[in-house]
């Protein structure tokens, strides 16, 4: 083997040194020296504000992440790590937030490369003229109002001193190497308290999950108005339609959108989205946009497809909805995390005990070293929500699981039930159903504020709504 033959891993053409020369000349300068600030760069300083006085004295370093490749040389679309874009308002890649022990922060960027090095034509992930063009220092420094420096001078300014210092490691592999020395139990510390001050969102967090909720009704909508074409095709074109109303309105989805018709409903987190959607069934549809600032929306609705609920759907339906109504009573400030979720799993498991599936008496499911109604409701009730679908996952079960609820915590209420087609306790009609209706609630100083409601909740509600839609 010679050695050109080794020069493998690229199907572009070689770049003579007469056009590499060529192109590193004649291009306007492009600078936007008059960016204003970003909205969120009015919050992101009381954020880093409280960080450092929950560690004062100590460097934190906080990682955007990178790339991750999803096969040979493509890439998943970036998406930053949410307490970095907390932290910063910045989404773009490789950033590293560093917080020094007397509180002043600097963003570390991989900025726009200049046009006197060839990186802008030559670096299909990186480059302008691949990957579009990414903003400079001073374009960042200006529109999220913290200091700005050059990623490749991250190194030396993290070195020099025994400087305490805390990493939220597992986001950047490179960061993880270069601060390996500095690891310790104090990061897993770091992480749970990067997700606890997510906890309760400011004002302009409520506003961002609140655009999240709009978008995503929108596109429950659209759903509904191409259900006709769905019963031609499959799961997979309410999906896209969802999509594109999330693309086109916000970042993304926030999650893969569960899409979920007939027996599919009983099966959690189906993502396959490739059945048929049949007059007669149902249709679990369980979806969030995200917004462009990465907020994120998370309802469910179920749909009879034929725009009429059978009378056993419309039971079961009403059921879970009494669940959720029961579930919603239970939420104010002070209130137990784990009550809401007792409230509806009370409801339910009466609700199975008539429809006769339980062995035992309802009280007797119900106790805590039984459970037994569980086999029909599988999981929680609900979860934080906002920059992640279940948001501030790291926190310490004391302040989540077993704490209580707060103003300004943002959560899913969604008690379910789900009866699996090859459930041979229950009667043959229950198999093959699964129900949940999903809201989005705001806990305020009085109680609650129901974000979701622009969707209906009753099944006659939920049968008008769709007749208005798709007539
Ligand atoms: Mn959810």
């Amino acid at each position: 083997m010679t050695r050109s033959d080794l020069n493998t891993g690229s199907h572009d053409l070689p770049v003579s040194p007469a056009l590499a020369e060529f192109m590193l000349s004649g291009w306007a300068d492009g600078e936007q020296h008059d960016l204003p600030a970003d909205d969120v760069a009015g919050w992101t300083g009381p954020r880093r504000a409280r960080l450092h006085a929950r560690f004062p004295g100590e460097r934190l370093v906080i990682p955007a992440g990178g790339f991750k490749p999803r096969s040979n040389d493509q890439h998943y679309r970036f998406r930053p790590h949410s307490a970095y874009t907390w932290l910063t308002g910045d989404q773009s890649s490789d950033g590293v937030l560093v917080v020094e022990p007397d509180g002043e922060a600097t963003l570390f960027l991989r900025p726009r490369s200049d046009r006197r090095s060839g990186e802008f034509f030559r670096d299909r992930v990186y480059g302008d003229l691949w990957a579009g063009r990414r903003a400079t220092l001073g374009e960042s420094r200006r529109r999220l109002a913290v200091p700005t420096r050059h990623l490749a001078e991250l190194e030396s300014a993290l070195s020099g001193g025994a400087v305490p210092t805390r990493v939220l490691r597992g986001v950047d592999p490179r960061v993880d190497a270069l601060l390996a020395d500095a690891a310790g139990p104090g990061d897993a510390e770091f992480a749970a308290a990067l997700a606890e001050l997510r906890l309760v969102k400011d004002a302009w967090e409520i506003g961002q999950v609140e655009q999240a909720v709009a978008i995503t009704t929108r596109g429950f909508e659209d759903v509904v108005r191409a259900l006709p074409a769905a019963k031609r095709t499959s799961e997979r074109y309410l999906e896209g339609v969802f999509w594109q109303r999330a693309r086109l309105e916000g970042n993304d989805v926030g999650y893969n959108s569960i899409v979920a018709a007939g027996p599919h409903a009983a099966t959690l987190h189906w993502i396959d989205n490739d059945g048929p959607v049949r007059d007669g069934d149902l249709l679990l549809l369980d979806a969030g946009a995200e917004t462009r600032s990465l907020y994120t929306a998370d309802i469910t609705r179920v749909l009879p497809i034929s725009g009429r609920f059978s009378p056993l759907q419309r039971d079961l339906y009403e059921l879970c909805r009494r669940a959720n109504d029961a579930a919603l009573e239970c939420l104010k400030p002070g209130a137990e995390w784990r009550a809401f979720h007792r409230a509806a799993m009370t409801v339910l498991a009466y609700g199975l005990a008539d429809l006769g599936v339980l062995p035992c008496s309802p009280d007797e499911a119900l106790a805590e070293d039984s459970g037994l109604y569980r086999r029909w409701t599988l999981c929680g009730s609900g979860h934080m929500l906002g920059l992640d679908v279940h948001d501030c996952a790291a926190a310490r079960a004391s302040t989540y699981l077993d704490g209580r609820l707060e103003t300004g915590h943002v959560l899913t209420v969604e008690p379910g039930l789900y009866f699996q087609p090859d459930d041979e306790l229950i009667p043959a009609e229950l198999r093959g159903l699964g129900m949940r209706i999903e809201e989005n609630v705001l806990i305020t100083d009085d109680g609650y504020r129901l974000l979701s409601d622009g969707l209906p909740r009753q099944a006659d509600d939920v049968e008008a709504w769709m007749h208005r839609i798709a007539s």
